[in-house]
């Protein structure tokens, strides 16, 4: 970090999308790739367009209704004005409810889940700060697993045993190019979704990995009905599959292998339990039904000829099988991942290096990237004397249904009384489903609490909001599981407004609240990073025998070097030697049929891998009214919602609307053309987008990246129309199964029709009354109400 005598400030940072150098002078930052960096992602260039964007929160605001009425359900949350208070009054104000709540209702009336990505920074990583603290105050309700891969996260340990979840053991990409002949990807490889990482990517590999196996001589075999590697160059065969369709190819495929003996039944037999029963089930024998090429053709699209040759060609080259996490997130999510590992089984791969299973390829950049020797430094978040949880994505059915009942992963549970919701570092009117519903569900609490950046969706809804710091803003240390690379990330700018750290709001509640050195331990936030760089520092000399500078000469440089461990396979010790390392399943081998999900009951998961019937889709009763199958998916042009005001999202939009892609034959068939506005509606809700024609979209499909700020035409009717292209107004929030209760947000019916009205601006990106006025002209703590 250097100041120089005309004012110029420079120094490294980081983000979830990659590290930067920046140059501040004033108030203006310029940003440039870190020369680490071999292939630096255009989402940099969302940062410096940003960082003073009229969204900004730039001062702590009380929503009207709230404050002249006290807490309380209320449904014009979404729709009211703000009022701009002093933090003095913010802090006393908040903390005083915060008593109240925890007083009178108790800690799990506080939902803390907050889920969402935050920053990239360690130590100001929203979601450790928002649990520290609450934790620190008396805990409370918390929400498991994640909206990137929920199904999975619950499936695969019932499959593979503990300790197995879709962040960890990938094999490593060296290793398939080194071993494979074939990659059969369910979901292709998107590169755009490897360029970013929570935490960071000092070194894309986002184009280069897929790339690297066919300069190897690998064939890659892309399953999905949108085309990717040919659009970067990288030659590829593609099986066009009808979108949510994977599981009844994959089951064809069983069924080839399965009569044609090509099955290898002695590794069945000594790694896993339960194959007869699950072999039974594709041979037809409970239901009458095989599950064979040419009942898979009719669902999928693709014929039976092609999928009995794919069975052929995965037992006789040397094959690696990966699947994207979005796979999983669909109606009956489990089903695809569960599959892929039988699939990886049948074939006898599992475990084998650079061949079997892989979860996650093309969802992030660090899978597949070698496991680092040196474990990155994390703020330890306390602990939570609340057992009340629900399945992350339940978020809106918990607010609607206290009391209600559900099922989780075995357990039968009740939706807590919600009365306070404290948010900091998530957007869940990006995130979750059917945004009507999840705005009615914002209704119910007493209180909504959002720490932010920017007024999103989420700000809107809440009754207090606190001014965040973003990373520019402030220090910290970025690092990623799997990333080669501890960053220093200097401050660069003064806070915009009067935006604080959420550390130091959370550090005064928190001494309010008289928990302020269980919150703080006595350092401010410099303290801290001393602090967790000294961990890091003594634990890699002391466990991996590296000596790294002191924190003072880490800063000045600006970053180390994380040695990496040896190249991982995933199963491989398991395959080596399962008696020795057994997995932690109730058998000690892969469940192809899981007694314990068995003895759950369900009629929507389970015992083993099955075709369901979703609800929407292309082969479905709905697709008579909404014949176009959206896929909902991650956007190339930011990450999530997050800067979806910088230069890079706002050039990709048209008519300042989300584009959407769509097949030239489903374009004429509606009298569409390039550049039009158009309406994507169903029966649970609407939005407009621009649109973009483009064949390498499979016809009868629609693509739609989620992230574009929801706008409703009425903001005192979350069911109108969303003018600037958020897919979440159209996709349902049914979850997986009872099993994982996950999000099935990737997919859902549509029609498209022309938009022939006056264009309705966008007003996304406009702060709410009240916030607006007071951040032009009044000075701060000018309170009317005060
Ligand atoms: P982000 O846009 O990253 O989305 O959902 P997530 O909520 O993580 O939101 C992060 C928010 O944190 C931003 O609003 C940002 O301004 C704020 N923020 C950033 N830094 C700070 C900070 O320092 N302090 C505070 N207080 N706030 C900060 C992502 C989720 O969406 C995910 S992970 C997936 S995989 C899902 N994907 C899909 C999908 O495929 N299809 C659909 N339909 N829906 C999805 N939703 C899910």
């Amino acid at each position: 970090m250097t100041d120089d005598s005309a004012g110029v400030r420079r120094g490294t940072h980081t983000s979830h999308w990659g590290a930067y150098l920046f140059e501040a002078r004033g108030e203006s930052v310029e940003v440039s790739p870190h020369p680490l960096d071999p292939a630096p992602s255009a989402l940099l260039r969302n940062v410096p367009s940003s960082l003073r964007h009229r969204a900004r929160v730039r001062r702590p605001a009380v929503r009207r209704g709230w404050l002249e009425h006290g807490p309380g359900p209320d449904a014009r949350r979404g729709s009211d004005a703000f009022v701009e208070v002093s933090w003095d009054r913010l802090e006393g104000l908040l903390a005083d409810e915060l008593a109240r709540i925890y007083g009178t209702s108790g800690a799990t009336s506080v939902f803390g889940g907050s889920y969402g990505w935050g920053s990239a920074g360690r130590f100001h990583h929203p979601q450790s700060q928002v649990h520290r603290f609450l934790n620190a105050i008396g805990g409370y309700t918390r929400s498991s697993g994640t909206y990137s891969f929920g199904a999975a996260q619950v499936i695969l340990p019932r499959v593979l045993g503990r300790g197995f979840d879709s962040w960890s053991g990938g094999t490593d990409w060296s290793l398939i190019a080194e071993n494979a002949e074939l990659v059969v990807a369910f979901g292709g490889l998107p590169t755009k979704n490897m360029a970013v990482t929570s935490g960071g990517v000092t070194r894309h590999h986002a184009d280069d990995s897929p790339r690297a196996l066919v300069d190897a001589g690998v064939d890659l075999l892309v399953v999905s009905p949108i085309e990717q590697l040919a659009q970067i160059g990288v030659p590829s065969r593609r099986l066009a599959i009808r979108p949510a369709t994977d599981v009844a190819l994959m089951l064809a495929i069983a069924h080839t292998l399965l009569v044609e003996k090509r099955h290898d039944r002695a590794f069945l037999d000594r790694y896993s339990v339960g194959f007869d029963e699950f072999a039974a089930y594709v041979a037809g024998v409970p239901d009458g039904v095989a599950k064979d090429a040419a009942w898979a053709a009719e669902i999928c699209g693709i014929p039976a000829d092609d999928i009995r040759s794919l069975a052929r060609e995965m037992s006789e080259r040397r094959t690696m099988i990966t699947m994207t996490w979005s796979l999983q997130r669909g109606e009956h999510g489990e089903q695809p991942p569960w599959l892929g590992v039988v699939l990886a089984a049948m074939l006898g791969t599992l475990g084998s290096p650079g061949l079997g299973f892989g979860h996650g390829y093309g969802s992030a950049a660090n899978m597949g990237a070698s496991p680092l020797a040196v474990a990155i430094p994390t703020l330890p978040q306390g602990s939570n004397p609340v057992d009340a949880v629900i399945p992350v994505s339940r978020i809106a059915d918990m607010l609607l249904g206290p009391g209600e009942p559900f099922d989780f992963d075995g357990r039968r549970m009740a939706y807590p009384d919600i009365r306070l919701v404290y948010w900091c570092g998530g957007n869940p009117f990006h995130h979750h489903q059917d945004l009507a519903r999840l705005a009615s569900a914002f209704a119910r609490p007493e209180t909504v609490v959002v720490h932010e950046n920017m007024w999103t969706a989420t700000a809107r809804h809440a009754d207090i909001v606190i001014p965040a710091t973003m990373t520019l803003e402030r220090e910290d240390i970025g690092a990623s599981k799997r990333d080669p690379h501890l960053i220093a990330m200097h401050r660069a700018v003064d806070p915009v407004g009067e935006a604080r750290d959420d550390f130091t709001i959370f550090g005064a509640l928190a001494t309010r609240l008289g928990a302020g050195e269980a919150f703080t331990e006595g350092r401010d936030a410099r303290g801290w990073l001393r602090h967790l760089y000294a961990g890091f520092r003594t634990a890699a000399s002391e466990r991996a025998g590296i000596e790294y500078p002191d924190f003072d000469e880490f800063w000045r440089l600006g970053y180390v070097e994380l040695p990496t461990a040896e190249r991982a396979t995933f199963l491989g010790p398991f395959r080596d030697d399962p008696d020795a390392h057994p997995l932690r399943t109730p058998s000690g081998r892969i469940e192809i049929t899981s007694e314990t999900i068995r003895s759950f009951g369900y009629d929507d998961c389970g015992p083993h891998p099955r075709w369901f019937e979703p609800v929407e889709w292309l082969g479905g009763e709905l697709a008579a009214r909404f014949p176009l199958h959206l896929v909902a998916d991650q956007p190339k042009t930011r990450l999530h919602s997050q800067l979806d005001t910088g230069a890079e999202s706002q050039d990709s939009k048209i008519a300042g609307r989300e584009p959407v892609r769509m097949n030239p034959i489903d374009a004429a068939a509606r009298g569409l053309a390039d550049g039009d506005v158009v309406r994507l509606v169903n029966d649970v809700g609407s939005c407009l987008a621009g649109l973009v024609i483009d064949d390498a979209v499979r016809p009868s499909v629609v693509q739609l990246a989620t992230g574009a700020w929801w706008d409703p035409i009425d903001r005192e009717d979350p069911g109108s129309m969303c003018v600037h292209g958020n897919p979440n107004v159209l996709t349902s929030d049914r979850p997986t199964s009872r099993l994982a209760q996950s999000t099935g947000g990737q997919h859902a019916l549509v029609e498209v029709e022309p938009y022939t009205g006056v264009l309705p601006p966008i007003r996304a990106y406009d702060p709410p009354l009240g916030a607006a006025a007071a951040s032009r002209s009044s000075p701060a703590g000018d309170d009317p109400l005060q």
